[in-house]
């Protein structure tokens, strides 16, 4: 991951960030993706090892390279690594509005492996709430939303990966954020400033090779 320098090689960029997708299976954190980077949420194939992809664009005047961290569907096992948080500037936390389980784990399990893992003590988090075009299935309210944002300390957006409501902005108030963060724009951020030792059997697998499961598999509930 590159820092957040500004004047990297090329000059195609002031600053660089990590932005990493966490959420239970099926919540839509490809979809988003997707829908970010390419403007269109065809049948996407299963993510198979690890997943990153990169976007370009300007924001608060600054040419941004955002370095975006899909998970790979370790997320049904839990087995998510720490080289996903490692030097994070900012983090995506999604849930899916139609399906209430996906918000009760995002504070319950995806809230605290981010608060284990991530080594940049200030990045940035935000709670976000996909699928609200299919508002005659919400289970999830937008207050409810806002409440435990607030409880969190996140910031949170509503979206929808298939309309692309609010999908560039998520990621433009994110990246807004983490440019008012001054740790976060020091550089250093490459190697990552380890405010907490991961478990020692956490260490991260080569990008593609599977990672030792843990016991007690989530249910995906969307799917
Ligand atoms: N209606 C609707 N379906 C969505 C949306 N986002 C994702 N999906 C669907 O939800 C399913 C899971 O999406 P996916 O991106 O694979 O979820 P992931 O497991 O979190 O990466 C797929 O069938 C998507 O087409 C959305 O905003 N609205
Ligand atoms: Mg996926």
């Amino acid at each position: 991951m590159g820092s957040s320098s500004p004047g990297r090689s090329n000059g195609s960029y002031d600053l660089s960030f990590k932005i990493t997708l966490v959420g239970a299976p099926g919540v839509g954190k490809s979809s988003l993706l997707a829908s970010f980077i390419s403007n269109s949420v065809d049948v996407l194939p299963p993510t198979i090892g690890v997943d990153f992809k990169i976007k370009l664009l300007t924001v608060g005047g600054k040419r941004l390279k955002l370095t975006i961290w899909d998970t790979a569907g370790q997320e049904k096992l839990r087995t998510l690594t720490p080289s996903y948080y490692r030097g994070a500037h900012g983090i995506i936390l999604v849930y899916d509005v139609t399906c209430r389980e996906t918000f009760t784990n995002l504070a319950d399990i995806w809230a605290k492996e981010v608060e284990l893992y991530s080594t940049n003590q200030d990045c940035v988090k935000m709670l976000v709430g996909n699928k609200v075009d299919k508002e005659s299935e919400r289970l999830v309210s937008r207050e409810e939303g806002i409440a435990l944002a607030k409880e969190l300390g996140y910031l949170f957006l509503e979206c929808s990966a298939k309309t692309r409501e609010n999908v560039e902005q998520c990621f433009e108030e994110l990246a807004l954020k983490i440019m008012t963060v001054p740790s976060l724009l020091e550089g250093g951020s490459s190697t990552g400033v380890k405010i907490k030792e991961p478990k020692p059997e956490s260490q991260p697998p080569p990008p593609g090779q599977p990672s030792t499961p843990r016991p007690q598999p989530e249910g995906d509930c969307c799917s």
